[in-house]
This record gives structure tokens, sequence and C-alpha cells, in this order.
């Protein structure tokens, strides 16, 4: 029998992806989203990328209503949807609060609803590496540093390295799931409440629920011209405009740059993988690189010889490292990322070609200057 899978957040850019690989699967698959401006532009139009056997229903999360239409027949729920920008949340707190934790609760109760009547067999939880902070770090002494923490005082010196109580440097390692939670940002605290929410209540109703922790996911349908959504995105907005990318602190912070395609992947495993019930995953590609690498690679790709600018600035809440351990999705879900950094980025500058790109970098950099969220 055909399954049918609701994707919040559906008309997205992970979502996107997710609908394509799952319709190839033979899902049905059916999409929520409120098509936020700041995302999808003024006219709020569905995106031309989204698959069009996708079943479109525009509302919002927070409405009971909406997402008990759009629960009908729905056998599955893919849960994307949630406001997504770091430096934005620590400003519109109570809007990222209420769409991405009230949401999630609203999401919940009508769940629990339709559930005593047609159980669902899956839910899937976006979670985010944001709710680690720092990544993890080992002392020179050999010992684990989990809790770690950039004091203003060093960042307004320019030194972006964490240190030991000591003031020596720390080693970055791959964080694993294990690591202790740190929340720097209101929206590394609604990611957190997303997916806390999710595996309680999903416990305590039987609803099978999988947390999925995706690091920097980049590619095709990424918003261009959204000044808070990933660093690739952001730096080819300004190459296409002939402006420089905008690089903060020194460049040398490294993350883990995950193709879009994996993630998809990731949530498709984690639809049929009984053994990750109740559990979180790192999902990333498992390769780490800097700031200044993925800056060259994207330039070299675009064909443009544009040097990025250090600009020395940092935004308050940024983490200098934090990469992930992926073995416990390599070994549970049966993960296995299986796109380069550089066949990635190649299909983000295909996908790039003619494409007009705001770039409105400097307007979200006033406005975190301006509340003093910079440093
Ligand atoms: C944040 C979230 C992550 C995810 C992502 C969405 C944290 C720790 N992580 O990751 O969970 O939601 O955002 O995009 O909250 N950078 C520049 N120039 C720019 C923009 C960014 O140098 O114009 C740097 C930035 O300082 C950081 C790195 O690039 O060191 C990555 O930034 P990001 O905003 O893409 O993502 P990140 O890692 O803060």
């Amino acid at each position: 029998m055909t399954e049918t899978v609701l994707i919040t957040g559906g008309a997205g850019f992970i979502a996107s992806h997710c609908a394509v690989l799952l319709l190839r699967q033979g899902y049905q698959v059916r999409a929520l989203d409120n098509l936020d401006v700041q995302i999808h532009g003024v006219e709020r139009r569905p995106p031309a990328y989204l698959d069009k056997r996708v079943e479109l229903i525009i509302g919002d999360i927070r409405s009971p209503r909406v997402v008990k239409r759009a629960l009908v027949g729905a056998d599955v729920v893919i849960h994307l949807a949630a406001r997504v920008g770091v430096g934005q949340s620590m400003y519109q707190v109570a809007d990222y609060t209420d769409v991405n934790s009230r949401g999630t609760a609203v999401l919940l109760e009508a769940m629990v609803e339709r559930a005593k009547r047609r159980p669902f067999s899956r839910l899937v939880v976006a979670s985010s590496m944001s709710v680690y902070g720092e990544g993890l770090y080992r002392t020179a002494a050999g010992t684990l540093a989990p809790s770690v923490e950039r004091t203003p005082q060093r960042l307004k010196a320019g030194l972006w390295e964490p240190t030991d109580a000591s003031g020596n440097l720390l080693e970055p390692l791959p964080t694993p799931e294990t690591k202790p939670v740190s929340m720097g940002s209101v929206y590394a605290l609604s990611k957190y409440d997303q997916e806390r929410l999710c595996l309680l209540v999903g416990r305590a109703y039987n609803i099978p629920t999988v947390a999925l922790r995706f690091f920097n996911v980049y590619g095709p349908h990424q918003a261009l011209s959204n000044p808070y959504s990933g660093v690739l995105a952001i730096f080819a907005a300004r190459l296409l405009n002939n402006r420089a990318p905008l690089i903060f602190e020194d460049g040398e912070q490294r993350r883990d740059f995950v193709y879009v395609g994996d993630v998809a992947e990731a949530c498709r495993l984690a639809l049929r993988c009984d053994a990750a019930i109740g559990r979180v995953f790192n999902i990333g590609s498992g390769r780490s690189v800097t700031i200044n690498q993925v800056a060259r690679l994207l330039a070299d790709t675009l064909g443009v010889a544009i040097e990025p600018e250090i600009s020395g600035e940092c935004r308050m809440g940024d983490i200098r490292h934090c990469f992930p351990d992926i073995s416990r999705a390599c070994s549970v879900l049966d993960y296995c990322p299986r796109t380069t950094l550089e066949e990635g980025i190649g299909k983000l500058v295909e996908w790039l070609d003619g494409r007009v790109a705001v770039d409105r970098v400097g307007e979200a950099l006033t406005a975190l200057a301006s509340r003093g969220l910079t440093v």
C-alpha cells in the first residue's frame, strides 16, 4: 500500500530534496508550508523547484486546524518547519520561539489526537548541530573538554581559538551525540525544544520518533537572498553580485558541510530503521573544512576571481569549531554520505547558473550590530 508522508516546511530547501527521493521510493508526498516571505519572497508563490506531484497545503504550523487537515491520511511525518537564522533569532525571540517551539507542540497535539484513530509509523524531526554550541575539544594534556565557551573579552581581542582555564589552545575533535548540549542562541534552544518535544511526546504516546541533528546543509534550492541562511548560500549571493564574500573571524573556523541529497537520504533511512526509534543522530558528511577553504572552493568552481574579504568581525553566539562524529548514524541507520564537497559544490554551482540573488548581507550585519550582536 502506498504510504503518505507529510513534510512540514515542505516547500523548503531540504524538503524539496526529501520529496523527490520519497516520490521515487513510491511514497505520496504532502507538504505543509506557510511560504515565509524571507525564504519565498514577497509574492509567496510555491517554488518552481517543488516537484509537481507534491500536494502543497499552504498554512501555518501553529494553526491546529491547518495541521489537522494536513495530517489526514498521513502515515509518517518529517518535521522540518522552522524559522532558521541564528543571528535573527537573537532579536526576534518571540517569533522564533513561537514558530519553532509552539509550532512543534501544535503538531504533536494534532498527531496525538489523530493517532487515536490511526497510528503513525514514524515521526522524524530535524534537529541541529547548534544544540552542541562549541564542539568537543581535547586539551594539550589529552583530556576531553566537552563544555568550552569563548569569552566576549577574548573575542573582542580577536583571539578566536578557545582555550582551557590556563590559556592553552584546545584541539577540536569530531563531536559525538553524547557531548552535553550547550545552546548559544534562541534558534539553538528552539531546535532543542523541537527535538526534545518530539522524542518525549513520541515516547509517551507510542509515536516512533527519530531526531536528526543536521550539520551545515548546502545545495541547490537553498534560499539565496536570505542573509540568515547558510554561509555557502550567502557567499554565493555575494559572488553572483560581484562582491567579495565576507569572512567572519579569520576564516579558520571548521564546519562539516553536508550535501542536501545526503540529508534527504538520512531522512528516508530514519523512516525505515526501527533501531533508530527514540534516538538522536548526527548527520554530516564526515569531513571538516575551514570557512576559508569553502569560500575558495566556491569561488573557484564558479570561476570568479574575487578574493574573499576577512572582516575580523564575529557574530554573537557564533561558535569556533563544530563537526560531527557520524559513526552512530553510519552503524544504526546505515547512513553513508555519498557526495563529496567538490561534487556538491559543483551541483550547487550548476543550479546557480542564471539565478538572481539579492545580497542582503550588509543589511543583516547592520541589524545585528545595531543590537550589539556583533563583536
Ligand atoms: C548555524 C547553526 C546550524 C544551522 C546553520 C544554518 C549554530 C552553532 N549552528 O550554523 O545549526 O542552523 O546555522 O545555516 O548555531 N560566516 C562567514 N561569513 C558569512 C556567514 C557566515 O564567515 O557571511 C561564517 C560564520 O561565522 C560561521 C560559518 O561561516 O563560522 C558558518 O556559518 P553559518 O551561518 O552557515 O552556520 P553555523 O555554522 O553558524
